[in-house]
């Protein structure tokens, strides 16, 4: 039995009390997880958390000595400015590659199933004829395949055109914010060429300028917004139907003791809907194996997808994953790619579960590895689900640790969605209540909250807090990611959550929800995924283009409390470059650099270049939530007042 790092458990990981029970009995167990690892190193190094270590040669590594004490420059002669401002753009390259792989695999699912030679077919045919029309494409007399084929391959022109702009930015941006971005020389061309462009421009004796390394992250920003969210939304929706309110349930009440329990984890839907599918198709053998059926729970953002479209429910956000496995009811936990801890293995190791990684770039050594590709998917996902119910009987009761509570909430809040409750309230002009709601100042504005859960940040404290405050002030909140699961988890999507909306906000969203046959709208509005964080921006530029303004003038704020990814970090970058001010809780590593911490971080009153100045918002780092949350509301104040909108 491994010994864990962590024997005194004594510091709460947890504002949920399940996840305490499994860190306390997994401590006693001996058995490590991510939350005790980190305890171990209390603190991270200086030097990396400050963004000025460079390891981008092998004459180095070389390290930028802190406060002005020690060496100035690396060996080369780069200095702490380019050092951070090149290692921020590595870490925007990281995860804008990560978001447009997803987007290509999807474009690539969306051509197959399109001349017939995979397991998929378009489900979402309205959004298909939508897309098509946005893009440009006739689709008179045209059969869906061969809609479905021209909007994959203008998806797949994006990874490879040599000039002009992207196909989904046209798509998605306003005019105005194109044209700042032309001006400003960051607008991306195709998405594989400016993350190739920007591996090149981080690497040793290429790009030396600390301004013009900021401006590459806008554009790794705008590669990530829409060759990565926006793409992979759009196709999504297109092969799998677009999301429709669904009511589901949260925690881990949610894993039943009687049933063959598997997990899905990581991000993109492809292999979780089928291993949906398959998990109803094969219950009997279930049964056959003493079960009394199969249960498929989420994990991060593949959670996020299957409860979007399916009601499927949630297990865990991120920084949890590893504990349950510790419940000992988990028969297998499938993995795609993204966020997928190394360490569940180990963990799965102490249990019967069995770990399968799907993606021939995504391994974990020790576990299972089962090959996924369209054509073969229902036979991938036959295999997995048998491969669970063959492990249901080896469970070990003594090791059995069950949880009966779970947390109700809604969920599906696409545009379309929401759309569709408002037009309950006016049908020939559906988003004119929602309007009407935020120039009266009903609404004082919109908040996305977004991202992760991180393991040295209290679970859900960050993101509930932030939440909740600016719920009080009459804020219509957004959610995605894992910061959706933190909310839901805490009844701030469902009906008693409303008791923390300001009196204006609660009446909105009861007077919308009562039309549409609720009750309420839930406090908060679960978009989906990371990648549906194009949901959000879509919802903003439709309520800008319709106050005849550009989405940085609206009273609209992003807020990440407890990241941990550098997805999240881009995905923010890319609300920056539309002007959207983003809040972040956890350090963003620049703070080695007096000069990228002002242009990303100054007002556009202060001296010099800064992000606000050239777009509009600016990135707020605070680490405590409710200061947090009342520079958001204050920020959300001064953009409605420069709207000339009631106070
Ligand atoms: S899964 S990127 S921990 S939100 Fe999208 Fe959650 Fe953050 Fe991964």
């Amino acid at each position: 039995m491994p010994k864990t790092q962590d024997h005194t458990h004594t510091q709460r990981i947890s504002l949920d009390h399940d996840f305490e029970v499994l860190y306390e009995k997994a401590c006693e167990a001996g058995i490590d997880t991510a939350f005790s690892r980190a305890k171990q190193t209390p603190v991270p190094c200086p030097f990396g958390s400050a963004g000025v270590c460079c390891r981008h040669c092998l004459e180095g590594p070389c390290r930028i000595g802190l406060n002005g004490k020690g060496p100035q420059e690396g060996i080369c002669g780069a200095n702490g400015d380019t050092i951070v401002a090149r290692n921020l753009l590595t870490m925007m390259i990281e995860g804008a590659a990560g978001h447009a792989e997803h987007g290509r695999e999807t474009a690539l699912a969306l051509l197959e199933a399109s001349e017939g030679h995979s397991d998929y077919q378009i489900k979402g045919v309205e959004k298909l004829y939508q897309v098509a029309a946005g893009l440009g494409i006739e689709t008179n007399g045209k059969a869906v395949e061969d809609i479905g084929k021209q909007v994959a391959l203008k998806a797949l022109e994006d990874f490879q055109k040599q000039a002009g702009a992207m196909n989904w930015l046209t798509l998605h941006a306003q005019q105005q914010s194109i044209d700042k971005w032309d001006e400003l020389g960051i607008t991306p061309v195709n998405i594989h060429l400016e993350i190739s462009k920007a591996v090149t421009r981080t690497s040793m004796g290429c790009d030396a300028d600390p301004i013009n390394l900021l401006l590459g992250c806008l554009t790794m920003g705008l590669v990530d917004g829409f060759g990565g969210l926006h793409l992979s939304s759009d196709l999504q929706d297109i092969l799998f139907g677009v999301p429709k309110l669904v009511k589901s349930n949260f925690r881990l009440g949610v894993i039943k003791k009687e049933m063959v329990n598997i997990a899905v984890h990581g991000h993109v839907p492809l292999l979780s809907e089928k291993i949906v599918e398959w998990s109803r198709k094969l219950s009997e053998e279930a049964k056959a194996a003493g079960a009394a059926g199969i249960n498929v729970v989420g994990i991060c953002c593949s959670g996020n997808e299957m409860l979007m479209r399916h009601g499927i429910p949630a297990a865990s956000s991120f920084s949890s994953q590893e504990l349950v496995i510790v419940t000992g009811m988990l028969e297998a936990m499938i993995v795609d790619v993204q966020c997928i801890m190394p360490g569940i293995q180990k963990v799965a190791e102490c249990y019967h579960t069995e770990i399968i990684t799907t993606l021939p770039y995504v391994k974990i050594a020790g576990s299972t590895h089962v090959n996924f590709h369209t054509d073969k998917a229902d036979k991938a996902a036959q295999d997995i689900v048998r491969k669970a119910i063959a492990n249901f009987p080896k469970r070990d009761h003594q090791k059995i640790t069950s949880f009966t509570g779970t947390v109700e909430a809604y969920a599906g809040f696409s545009n379309e969605q929401i759309i569709e409750a408002l037009s309950a309230l006016n049908k020939e002009d559906p988003l004119k209540p929602l309007l009407d709601a935020i120039t009266s100042g009903a609404i004082r504005g919109v908040a996305a909250i977004v991202g992760c859960t991180n393991v040295r940040e209290f679970q859900d404290w960050g993101n509930v807090t932030v939440a909740k405050e600016l719920l009080k002030n009459n804020v219509l909140v957004v959610a995605t990611g894992c910061s959706a699961h933190s909310l839901a988890k805490h009844n701030l999507m469902n009906m008693q959550g409303l008791e923390y909306c300001g009196e204006s906000l609660r009446g909105v969203l009861k007077a919308i929800g009562q039309a549409a046959g609720l009750e309420s709208l839930p406090p908060t509005l679960h978009m989906g995924s990371c990648v549906d964080n194009s949901r959000p921006a879509d919802l903003l530029t439709a309520v800008a283009n319709r106050l005849g303004v550009e989405v940085k003038d609206l009273p609209a704020v992003g807020s990440c409390p407890e990241t941990h990814s550098p997805k999240a970090l881009v995905i923010g970058t890319y609300f920056l470059a539309n002007g959207v001010d983003v809040h972040v809780g956890v350090n963003p590593q620049v703070s080695g650099s007096q000069f990228v911490t002002d242009v990303l971080c100054n007002g556009a009153k202060d001296d010099g270049l800064n992000l606000e100045k050239l777009f509009g918002g600016k990135l707020i780092y605070e680490k405590d939530p409710v200061k947090a949350a009342a520079i958001l509301l204050r920020r959300i104040e001064e953009k409605r007042l420069a709207l000339g909108l009631s106070s």
